[in-house]
């Protein structure tokens, strides 16, 4: 057996050429030398960790068998170092759990689990989202041709092979649009949400994150139009803020969408600020009328199916619904902020 770490490798053969004098083979397998890779391997970088884990394994095995079968190793050696306690664990050596009351959901998920359940009693599907995409997905897709000057508003992470960690859960408009197009044609209008996280090269401050999450909607079918696009957010604003809310629609310009919105609402009772009109609304997420091309990108005929597709900050709703003043509190890890919900 050849292997690949230099030092795994210079141990082996040290090894092997030890074996034949011992006078019992077993103590082979409490050779200095082998703890030392065991010791080695806790200092590895993650992603050197797992080659080295795995060959250091292997090493051992075969000692194991060479020694002669049917060997117990006393001192069992780790099998994943990095777990808190492996398959050899005694169980009195066990490490005891956190007890689960001293645990909670993150405001976060419980927020997302109660928006996509809102969205769920009003007929739509929840898909997931993805944490890396690609070009097509991100601008092509989404009538960003090569060059488009739009692109330059998402200040995205990229890596050297051009995959894409995704500013925004438009992304998905896409895969979903494909996904529903045979129930579409059958009659069944797609009706989804996409809730998922998106990242973004920002200045941070306390509404900007550079990590936050999205919610996407989607909805096409035939004859869908912008009072639809209203109708649909108000009744999730109404229900999710448990009141009556005005609303209103300001013009905008996405290339995926004509036209394109910012949708505000008039400030909760517990928002309420002064009385001039900056007081008044809310700019919540932006949103249109999907345009005709992305639609074709999807094989769907804009001249039969319309539809409209809007995004929002969940951490900005969430803010909004609970007074948190400060986006950043959300990844802090801060247990006086977390035991407040
Ligand atoms: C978009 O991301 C569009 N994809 C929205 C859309 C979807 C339009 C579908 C039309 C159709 P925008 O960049 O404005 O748009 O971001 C949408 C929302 O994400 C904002 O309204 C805000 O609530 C939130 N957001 C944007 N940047 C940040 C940030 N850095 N930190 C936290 N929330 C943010």
């Amino acid at each position: 057996m050849s292997y690949q770490n230099p030092d795994v490798a210079r141990v082996a053969e040290e090894l092997m050429a030890k074996l034949d004098s011992l006078p019992d083979k077993k103590l082979i397998l409490r050779d200095p030398l082998l703890r030392g890779l065991f010791d080695q391997l806790k200092t590895l970088p993650p992603q050197e960790r797992a080659l080295f884990g795995k060959e250091v394994n292997e090493l051992r095995l075969k000692l194991n068998s060479l020694a002669g079968d049917g060997i117990v190793i006393e001192e069992q050696l780790p099998i994943d170092i990095t777990a808190p306690w492996d398959v050899n664990t005694p169980v009195d050596k066990m490490p005891d759990f956190f007890p689960t009351e001293q645990g909670s959901i993150h405001p976060l998920m419980q927020e997302i689990e109660s928006i996509c359940n809102i969205y769920q009693r009003m007929g739509f599907m929840v898909e997931e989202s993805r944490e890396i995409d690609d070009d097509f997905h991100m601008f092509e897709s989404l009538n960003f041709p090569a060059g488009h000057p739009a692109r330059d508003d998402y200040d995205t992470f990229m890596t050297d092979e051009g995959l894409i960690a995704p500013a925004h859960t438009s992304t998905m408009q896409n895969r979903v649009l494909k996904k529903y197009k045979d129930s579409l044609e059958q009659g069944e209008p797609i009706a989804v949400v996409i809730p998922g996280r998106v990242f973004r090269n920002e200045d941070l401050d306390v509404t900007h994150e550079h990590t936050f999450y999205q919610l996407e909607g989607v909805y096409v079918g035939e004859g869908v139009n912008v009072g639809n696009l209203i109708a649909t957010l108000g009744a999730f604003m109404n229900e999710y803020f448990s009141q009556q809310l005005k609303t209103k629609l300001q013009p905008f310009y996405f290339p995926f969408t004509e036209p394109s919105f910012e949708f505000a609402i008039e400030r909760p009772t517990a928002l309420k600020k002064g009385n001039t009109e900056a007081d008044q609304w809310l700019e919540l997420l932006g949103c249109g009328m999907i345009h005709p091309k992305v639609l074709k990108m999807a094989d769907i005929d804009p001249e039969i199916y319309t539809g409209f597709a809007w995004g929002g900050g969940i951490e900005r709703l969430v803010m909004m619904k609970h007074g948190i003043e400060d986006i950043r509190h959300f990844e802090s890890g801060k247990l006086e902020f977390l035991r407040q919900f």
